[in-house]
């Protein structure tokens, strides 16, 4: 497509640049905004000047029609209470990288400062509070150039009362930076920019689970690193499930027996360092213990927590030592999971084997418990342990399906199974989780990057109080067809237009059919994805289409 010096080369930009300087001395009235314009990056007709590139997009901004050239040697420096932050510091290193990874060394516009419109980018930082937790102000403002009625001048500032909000404003800055193949600049397009922005929501998931396959820590920081891009900033961490048990518990050694092997196991060493790597970039580990249904792995290690050696699944409600081992695995999470919220699972408990194995059967009945009944009893118990540790218990849905009123009144509700339980949860008082597998599962192949953009987390919640307790929503990425050879590809772009509903307000990001421009810029997040080294697929893979009618 064309653009609009498609063949100058970097002498007679240079030239072009001093003569124009020049002129603008000379001439004020020439309109600089017109002529120092080079060009759109070539996917896109010169006539696109208005589109942005930004993903997920900012929800209050404007943009103008200006190219900035950015200095290789930009200089980003902190300021402000949380200035001396090393999540801010490691966060502009890793930005410079990200922007600046394809210039060459040979400059292509001279070695002066004054060569170049961006010099420098400021970031003030108000806080110095590093605590992340839920609700955590992701706030930012970002101002590129001011206009000195003469020319343009390339003056950046972000500003943001947390280093969350910092990490933010940093990703939105890099996404408006591209490398530009013709002149072998840094580009920014659309100057000057305005942009003050925050979260719609303020949890903001993906689900990765790492019991049906294992992730080496390299992988999973890949896509932690990746979900920062996207602005999500919950990892969800479905570490055990009945196929795998491949975390350390030093409480119970022989609980990692359960891991597929030896090599693919999580020590709590890794399990820290994971948790750090996600602070760095803003983003909250969730951890999940799934119980009492989803637990077979336990068994590997200890035969007792399984009703019968032919009967598995769901743990032993009968016995106290279930519950010795519960509380011994939330202990020792504890010490590496710092996020108020813990995942216990609740989901598919399929009680046959209670009812079928003698020594539970007889308990039940001293009890003078239904099987659905001890159901009820396994959850309250896990959450009651989870809550003595100063957690806030998330449940699947099943768990306020069957029994809503036992529930602890700060439960999470997280909705997986269609889209009707969060409106039911929130008309009771509880917070929600919106996961719609119908639109929201990634493992389903067949769901188009247009059905996770159209979903709505808010649909069928109309009064203001209940739509605050829907905290916002989260993608699931269940691991039986997926490994490292293709999780990224399964997760992205898929993930970014669920990420966009999440960050982006509904007025700012309607729907993927309305005139505002969702694809070209999908198309561009991907691009920058796959420049970044992420393995994300094309946004629309044509198979899946329904076929016109
Ligand atoms: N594992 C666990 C799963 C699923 C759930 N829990 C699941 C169920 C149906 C679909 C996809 C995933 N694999 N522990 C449900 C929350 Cl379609």
């Amino acid at each position: 497509m064309p653009t609009r010096f498609p063949t100058i080369n970097p002498k007679s930009l240079h030239f072009f640049f001093t003569i124009l300087t020049i002129c603008l001395h000379l001439t004020p009235i020439i309109n600089s905004r017109t002529i120092r314009r080079i060009g759109s990056p070539s996917y896109l007709s010169s006539d696109d000047s208005s589109v942005t590139y930004l993903w997920p997009l900012p929800s209050n901004f404007t943009s103008g029609n200006e190219t900035l050239v950015v200095d290789p040697n930009l200089s980003i420096s902190v300021s402000g209470n949380g200035g001396s932050s090393v999540i801010v510091r490691e966060a502009i290193a890793r930005y410079k990288t990200i922007i600046f990874k394809h210039v060459g060394s040979s400059k292509s516009r001279g070695t002066s400062n004054s060569d170049y419109d961006v010099n420098k980018v400021t970031v003030i930082v108000h806080s110095d509070d590093e605590e992340l937790q839920l609700g955590v102000d992701e706030s930012y403002t970002l101002l590129v150039a001011k206009n000195n009625g003469l020319s343009i001048i390339g003056e950046v500032t972000i500003e943001a009362n947390t280093v969350y909000g910092a990490l933010r404003g940093l990703e939105t800055f890099s996404q408006l930076c591209s490398f530009d193949y013709g002149t072998k600049t840094v580009q920014l397009y659309n100057a000057p920019w305005f942009i003050t922005d925050k979260p719609r929501f303020e949890f903001r998931g993906l689900l990765l689970d790492t019991s049906r396959h294992y992730y080496p820590i390299d992988i999973i920081k890949q896509i932690i690193e990746s979900m920062s891009y996207a602005k999500l900033n919950v990892l969800h961490w479905h570490i055990i499930d009945e196929q795998s048990f491949p975390l350390e518990v030093p409480a119970y050694p022989k609980l990692w027996k359960g891991a597929y092997r030896k090599w693919e196991r999580y020590t709590v060493e890794d399990a820290s360092e994971i948790v750090n790597f996600a602070k760095m970039r803003g983003i909250n580990v969730m951890a999940e213990i799934d119980v009492p249904g989803h637990a077979e792995s336990w068994g590997t290690g200890y035969p007792d927590l399984w009703p019968s050696s032919t009967c598995r699944e769901p743990l032993d409600v009968s016995k106290n030592f279930t519950f010795d081992v519960l509380s011994g695995i939330l202990q020792d999470m504890r010490d590496i999971f710092p996020f108020e919220l813990f995942h216990l699972g609740g989901d598919e408990v399929n009680t046959d084997c209670w009812n079928d194995t003698p020594h539970v059967k007889q308990w039940l009945q001293d009890m003078n418990m239904t099987a659905k009944d001890a159901y009820r009893y396994f959850v309250i118990k896990a959450q009651e342990i989870a809550i003595s540790k100063n957690w806030t218990p998330v449940n699947w849905e099943e768990t306020f399906n069957t029994f809503a009123e036992k529930l602890n009144p700060n439960t999470v509700v997280h909705n997986w199974l269609g889209p009707g339980v969060c409106p039911k949860a929130v008309a009771q008082g509880f917070k929600c989780i919106y996961s719609n597998q119908g639109v929201w599962y990634l493992d389903h192949l067949d769901v188009t990057w247009d059905g996770f953009y159209d979903a709505e987390p808010l649909e069928g919640i109309t009064d203001s109080v209940e739509q605050k307790l829907v905290i916002g929503g989260e993608v699931c990425m269940w691991s039986e067809t997926a490994d490292p050879s293709n999780v990224q590809q399964t997760i992205w772009p898929r993930a970014a237009a669920a990420a966009e509903r999440l960050w982006t307000s509904k007025e700012a990001a309607p729907t993927s059919n309305t005139s505002e421009t969702a694809l070209t810029r999908l198309h561009y997040f991907r691009c920058l994805l796959t420049r970044r080294g992420v393995q994300a697929s094309p946004v629309t893979n044509l198979y899946a289409r329904s076929p016109p009618i």
